[in-house]
């Protein structure tokens, strides 16, 4: 299912040009065309799940593996390995959580951040 009024849902369907970081059947990812860090992407389902505010236990499945998926994609788009190097994972949620599209989306950010250093 997917909503044709949806930013994200054009991105998945390819009518509107992103770079891509991974496909598969259920899940999609992307560059932030803003980044807050010097790798960030964005994880998404390819259904249609306006926010986190709409998940059920029927998505537990979906939701696993997208962030089963994070680690080894942070890692192949330049992420340092753990415990020095890491990321993190942000999911905006309504207004007062900061979403501005409402599709589920986790930002997966990491990269050397010098300014975090004492
Ligand atoms: P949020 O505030 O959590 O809904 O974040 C939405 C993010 O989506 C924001 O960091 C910028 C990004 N974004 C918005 N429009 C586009 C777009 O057309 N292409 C890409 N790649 N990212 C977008």
């Amino acid at each position: 299912m997917h909503d044709p009024n949806c930013l994200f849902c054009k991105i998945i369907a390819g009518r509107l040009p992103s770079k891509k970081v991974h496909e598969d059947e259920e899940i999609f990812a992307f560059h932030d065309i803003h980044p807050w860090a010097p790798v960030h992407f964005l994880l998404v389902p390819k259904l249609h799940i306006p926010s986190m505010a709409q998940v059920d236990a029927g998505h537990a499945g979906l939701l696993g593996r997208m962030m089963a998926l994070a680690p080894r994609l942070a890692l192949e788009q330049g992420c340092n390995p753990y415990p020095e190097g890491g990321f993190r994972i942000v999911v905006n949620t309504g207004g007062e959580g900061g979403q501005e599209i409402h599709h589920l989306h986790l930002h997966v950010m990491g990269g050397p951040r010098p300014w975090l250093k004492g």
